[in-house]
């Protein structure tokens, strides 16, 4: 583990003196569970168009892809474990009030660490939506469900109203849980302090929690390896990878 710098010790008193804190998450905070980022080197973007995967549009033109492309994600899933940053947020939850922890990912990670209270803004790989009336129902297995196409393949249809199931997520161009959303910007509005974790901070509505905070007169604290789009108005930016910098600053 690396010594704890000025940054971090500033980042420690800032975090232990707020009342309210947002921890806001990305990609990266799971990067060292071997979950792929979107859009660093090997991130998912790099490999696959979001476009051609991620849409509602995509998914009407080919259901199967996204599919295989979310059935290869939910595997990847279930090899992976919490990591350091995960378990240290879960932990310091447990023990001092005031914190809120907003996700964009939809991996279950921060679940499986015991984070009590999570909200979770792009969705979840482990839940289906109905694409027809728009159910929500538990994740299929992939052998689930009748045959709707000619070529045989198998894919998941809704018990209710037989349309295609598709991932419980947050496409582009999709809205975000109204609800979720509000709760998170409320909280951003109320907080003292923000710690950022992972995120390039690109997309939006979710990345604007951050800057709703900030002209609220909370502090930025940003844990990344890399450049974001919170670097300019960050109070404090560590560089480096989450499972190294998040447990000292929580200790
Ligand atoms: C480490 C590390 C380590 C590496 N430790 N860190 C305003 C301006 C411009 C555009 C828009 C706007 N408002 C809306 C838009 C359009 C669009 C958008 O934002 N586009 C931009 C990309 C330009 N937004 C939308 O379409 C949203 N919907 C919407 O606006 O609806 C409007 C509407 C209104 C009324 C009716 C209907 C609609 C929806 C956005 C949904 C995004 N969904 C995704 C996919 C989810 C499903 C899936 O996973 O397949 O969510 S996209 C993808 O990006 C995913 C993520 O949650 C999200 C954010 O990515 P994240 O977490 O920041 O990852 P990366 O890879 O970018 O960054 C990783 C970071 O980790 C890096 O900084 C690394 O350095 C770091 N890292 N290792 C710590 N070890
Ligand atoms: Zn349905």
């Amino acid at each position: 583990m690396r010594a704890v710098s000025g940054e971090s010790a500033a980042a420690r008193a800032l975090l232990s003196g707020a009342h309210r804190v947002v921890v806001f998450t990305g990609a990266g905070v799971s990067a060292e569970s071997g979950v792929p980022t979107f859009r660093g080197p090997g991130g998912l973007w790099k490999t696959f168009r979001p476009e051609q995967l991620a849409t509602p549009k995509a998914f009407a033109r080919d259901p199967r892809l996204v599919w295989e492309w979310y059935g290869w994600r939910r595997e990847l899933l279930a090899s992976c474990r919490p990591n350091l940053a995960h378990v240290a947020l879960a932990r310091w939850m447990l023990q001092r009030e005031g914190v809120t922890l907003v996700t964009q990912n939809v991996d279950d990670l921060h679940e499986r660490a015991g984070t009590p209270e999570l909200m979770k803004l792009h969705g979840s790989l482990f839940e289906d939506r109905c694409s027809g009336c728009g159910r929500a129902a538990a994740a299929h297995r992939r052998t689930d469900g009748p045959t709707d196409r000619d070529d045989g393949t198998m894919l998941p249809l809704c018990p209710e109203c037989g349309a295609l199931l598709r991932p419980g997520v947050v496409w582009f161009g999709e809205m975000l849980p109204p609800d979720a959303l509000a709760r998170a910007y409320q909280r951003a509005g109320e907080a003292n302090a923000v710690l950022v974790i992972g995120t390039t901070g690109a997309v939006y509505p979710a990345a604007g929690i951050v800057h709703e905070a900030r002209a609220e007169g909370a502090a930025i604290i940003v844990v990344d390896p890399g450049q974001t789009e919170y670097d300019a108005v960050a109070d404090i930016r560590l560089t480096g990878p989450a499972g190294e910098l998040v447990p000292p600053l929580l200790a």
